[in-house]
């Protein structure tokens, strides 16, 4: 049993992570404000490609009676998951806003994105990976009628043009981090991998291995949340990750289920509370959710990787590091 002495910050060995921006000595601040500007050009320039490829600019919410259940995932480590009362209603703090983007593009956006805080409560061992945080924001983005194919040509090109932008404009900046030189330009398509297949041929450290990649790199065929579109004949999951070189997993996405008998089936084998998606179902039952495909980019994350840096916490403000609670 863990007691409140155990989850104490004074327990957690800090010295090697990162520290908030007002405890951070000048020169690391200096580094800081670089990162702070690459960060600045990086999410104008995505805000600004998704407007004008005619999507919608959702704003996010935070409290919700339905969110992601995060499970079943593979990847999934999550420590505690906050429920709190108001208005005498029980409602979730985001941990994604996938049901918000199902329903909100099958309903009234066909295309849209939004930049979405996640609360994820990750096991405080997670604080060592350097890549999970207990807040961060999510570009999360759906279009209604699209392939899995469509959404990863959508976020190639995006990716590889975000890159030979950054590297024209932000050049100061990459070469002070010292990031300038490895940041190589990329041409689309990206290759696809079927995750069984990497599983038989490298065993459970797959994702070690295929970071090594050079190159950016789609697995697709991941079970997992009852979103996710699954073939029942093939077995077969219409869902994607990508993967950066040298970094590890900065997007996952899907083409979608919308169909109601498949939805509740998937809830049930998985022991997902069907009264925590009561709306999704409804609206599934009267056929008002459609068939959509989308993708959440983790903003932090693709900034560290652009930026070089260690820790996702590094390019937080407000470093968010499982297991540590900062003042701010
Ligand atoms: N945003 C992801 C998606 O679009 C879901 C997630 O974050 N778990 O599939």
């Amino acid at each position: 049993m863990e007691t409140v002495e155990d989850l104490a910050l004074h327990k957690l060995p800090i010295r090697n992570l990162p520290r908030p921006l007002y405890e951070a000595p000048e020169s690391e601040v200096a580094v800081r404000r670089i990162m702070g500007r690459v960060t600045t050009y990086v999410l104008k320039f995505l805000s600004d490609k998704y407007v004008e490829q005619g999507f919608e600019w959702l704003l996010p919410v935070v409290f919700s009676k339905s969110t992601d259940p995060l499970w079943p995932d593979p990847g999934a480590s999550i420590e505690k998951r906050i429920r709190c009362e108001i208005y005498g209603e029980v409602v979730n703090t985001m941990t994604s806003m996938i049901v918000h983007k199902m329903i909100a593009c099958s309903i009234a956006f066909p295309k849209l994105f939004t930049y979405s805080p996640n609360i994820r409560i990750e096991k405080r061992e997670r604080a060592y990976s350097g890549v999970h945080a207990y807040e961060f924001t999510q570009l999360d983005f759906e279009v209604r009628d699209a392939s899995s194919k469509d959404i990863r040509s959508f976020v190639e090109k995006v990716i590889c043009e975000l890159i030979r932008c950054l590297r024209r404009d932000m050049r100061e900046e990459l070469l002070k981090l010292g990031r300038y030189e490895d940041l190589a330009e990329f041409e689309p398509p990206f290759e696809v991998y079927d995750r069984a297949a990497l599983l038989k041929s490298y065993g459970d450290q797959w994702e070690d291995k295929i970071k090594l990649s050079n190159r950016p790199l789609w697995i697709t065929n991941i079970p997992r949340e009852f979103y996710d579109f699954e073939d029942f004949e093939s077995g077969f999951w219409d869902n994607y990750d990508l993967i950066l070189p040298g970094y590890g997993e900065v997007l996952s996405g899907a083409r979608r289920e919308w169909e109601y008998d498949k939805l509740v089936r998937k809830m049930r084998r998985d022991g997902v509370s069907e009264r925590d998606y009561a709306l999704l179902l409804k609206l599934a039952k009267e056929g008002k959710l459609k068939p959509t495909a989308g993708a959440g980019i983790g903003v932090e994350r693709l900034i560290q990787w652009i930026v070089g840096a260690k820790h996702i916490g590094e390019v937080q403000p407000f470093p968010k590091i499982p297991g540590v609670v900062y003042d701010l």
